[in-house]
């Protein structure tokens, strides 16, 4: 089905596109080239990996090599498969995240993420098609179905989003998005902050050369040329600096894209010292063969680390001093986030591959109950990123498999309130009286504001139940992206992460993935105050204490090796307006990794993977009272009691 659409066609020549009127001419070897290999009416087949990159790669008939390993080009009647087996420990999700507008049996879906077997579906309009995991959402595989009887790959006349969103693939989303498929399925084109080992400071994404794709209008393009007059290539990297002001403690990062020798699954937990802005340690554990390490959370006395390996079904401790293993658990199906809870020190982990939150015993050791997150005979919530209160009794989850939030109590373990929100709900924040909640949605790079009790969402005219945040679209000033133009996108926030409420509540800071940006909402007014740049694949973000009174928010991408640190209230009269980078930190120790104590070695995509920090101590209401004296005396009064009248 060919569509042509001549609205869109006239927005696309506009001047920024100017570029897309560059018509290649003729048929290009490339193309001829890939018409030999495309894959007659049959199967193209993915698999489902725990490695860094190729999360599905391609194999057999239809895979084109073309700086990625995730890229299928086949002929319209193809079925894509996806087989997940024994190169994952995990269970998966085939999902469609974009496709050609109006395509037969699209968006692709399953009921649940699974852990064997083979999910297929016919791909029959030609145009691009991109596959996510609902439970794993970096992971992603693109076909593209080309129509033999045109000139150029066919990427059609428009695409839609699973959320509905629909733009011309002339547009700067459709390209920013191919852009992002080349970074992130090939560390080859991540950030490499290091200068040791990249004395240039510059950042190259490589496309392939000489690649021929038709987009709105019939307009015949070169990919590279198109991609590198949009967004540059070769572009500087910022250096790394320390803060001049010492944060308290260290700052822990899982760093989930780094391979070390010994054993075959990526991920490290790595130690910053917040004084010195040094890598002080690595935890590889290669003797349980840590798979994908993805985010933390300590005991009362800070002495554990907690972790969850997101590509496998454990739950593992180790000691944050000695970085020796003390315990491993199967928990079950994708374990994503871990918190405690501040009345008992038992520790609660999202199955997010599953449908409820495991409680273990105070460090770890043993699986005391299982908190379901869907009422009995409904679709298994799968959730991400939950939040926990200052007392120990509320638990807010976000359900990347539902499109809902849950809001449990912990005592009874019951369900109380069930709440839509946008699509892909991935992480939570909470504020720290437990009045309102935060959730961040991934596909409609939204943030919903939800009250716990009275009203406590700020709306136009007053207190309001709950209360949706844009972060890209429909915003004034900020949130104002063009989705066909590109203007607005480093003001904006897409595809947000996590989404932490301030210790004090003052605001909530996310991470921001697509946009490399770092948005700020004020919570006295539930809208967005500032944008700051991130670095790629802006992911983690902790609030730390910063020494002599206020915070650190240190934020880690998974795309570069660096972790940045915020300061989100210089002056800390608690409106975030003038927060600002005042550090960068390099988690790879390529060239400088003495005295770094570790138990492996790194060997592939140094500090890459940057996902769940962890600063100790902790520094949230209901935590920071907790203490033991030794990290007590180190923080200010109003940092032991954020929300005290001072
Ligand atoms: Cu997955």
């Amino acid at each position: 089905m060919k569509r042509f659409n001549r609205s869109h066609f006239r927005v696309a020549s506009g001047a920024v596109l100017a570029i897309l009127l560059i018509v290649v001419a003729g048929t290009k070897p490339w193309h001829r080239g890939f018409a030999a290999v495309a894959q007659a009416a049959g199967v193209v087949n993915f698999i489902a990996t725990d490695d860094v990159g190729p999360w599905f790669k391609c194999v057999g008939a239809g895979c084109v090599a073309a700086g990625t390993e995730s890229l299928a080009v086949v002929q319209p009647g193809t079925d894509v498969r996806i087989t997940v087996g024994n190169e994952t420990n995990t269970v998966h999700t085939f999902t469609s995240l974009v496709f050609p507008a109006g395509a037969q049996q699209m968006p692709f879906d399953q009921n649940a993420a699974f852990r064997a077997g083979s999910r297929s579906v016919t791909l029959t309009d030609p145009g691009l098609y991109v596959f996510v995991c609902k439970v794993h959402p970096f992971m992603l595989a693109a076909t593209v179905v080309d129509d033999p009887a045109t000139a150029g790959l066919d990427l059609g006349e428009n695409i839609s989003l699973v959320n509905g969103v629909t733009v011309p693939t002339s547009s700067d989303l459709a390209t920013r998005l191919l852009r992002a498929f080349w970074l992130i399925t090939s560390p080859g084109n991540y950030q490499d902050h290091n200068p040791v080992t990249n004395p240039a400071m510059t950042w190259n994404i490589n496309y392939p050369a000489g690649v021929p794709i038709r987009i709105s209008g019939g307009a015949v393009v070169d990919l590279k040329t198109t991609l590198e007059a949009r967004y540059g290539n070769n572009l500087p990297l910022a250096a790394p600096f320390n803060p001049a002001q010492p944060g308290v403690g260290e700052v822990w990062v899982n760093t989930e894209y780094e391979n070390t020798a010994s054993k075959t699954k990526p991920g490290t937990a790595l130690a910053v010292d917040a004084t010195t802005w040094k890598v002080t340690k690595r935890v590889a554990l290669p003797e349980i063969n840590m798979n994908n390490p993805h985010n933390m959370w300590t005991d009362r006395d800070q002495k554990l680390i907690y972790t969850t390996q997101w590509f496998d079904t454990k739950f593992t401790v180790f000691d944050r001093t000695t970085g020796k293993l003390r315990a491993n658990i199967d928990v079950g199906e994708s374990p994503a986030h871990v918190m405690t809870r501040v009345d008992t020190d038992q520790v609660h982990v999202s199955i997010n591959g599953e449908d409820n939150i495991v409680e273990l015993s105070p460090g770890g050791k043993h699986i005391e109950r299982r908190l379901a997150t869907q009422f009995p005979g409904e679709r298994p919530a799968q959730p991400h990123a939950h939040w926990m209160s200052h007392d120990g009794h509320v638990m807010v989850t976000p359900n990347s498999n539902t499109n809902d939030s849950t809001r449990l109590d912990i005592p009874s373990g019951a369900i109380v309130e069930k709440t839509p929100v946008g699509f892909l709900p991935i992480a939570s924040g909470m504020m720290p009286d437990a009045s309102k909640y935060y959730v961040s949605n991934y596909v409609d790079s939204t943030i919903t504001c939800i009250s716990i009790g009275a009203p406590a969402c700020h709306g136009a005219g007053g207190p309001v139940a709950s209360k949706n945040i844009p972060l890209l679209l429909g915003g004034a000033g900020l949130a104002n992206y063009d989705p066909i133009s590109g203007t607005g996108m480093s003001t904006s926030g897409a595809l947000p992460i996590q989404t932490p409420v301030s210790p004090n509540g003052k605001y909530v800071i996310t991470a921001n993935t697509l946009s490399a940006t770092i948005t700020i909402i004020d919570t006295a007014t539930d809208a967005l105050v500032k944008v700051l740049p991130c670095s790629a694949g802006c992911h983690g973000l902790n609030f730390g204490a910063k020494k002599d009174g206020g915070y650190y928010a240190y934020v880690s991408s998974k795309f570069s090796n660096d972790l940045i640190v915020l300061d989100p209230d210089p002056n800390d009269d608690g409106n975030p307006s003038d927060a600002q980078i005042v550090g960068r930190v390099i988690l790879s120790t390529a060239g400088n990794d003495e005295g770094v104590q570790t138990d492996d070695q790194v060997s592939a995509h140094a500090g890459m993977g940057g996902q769940g920090v962890l600063p100790i101590p902790l520094v949230y209401n209901g935590w920071v009272q907790n203490l033991p004296n030794s990290w007590k005396k180190l923080l200010t009064k109003k940092q032991l009691n954020p929300i005290a009248p001072q």
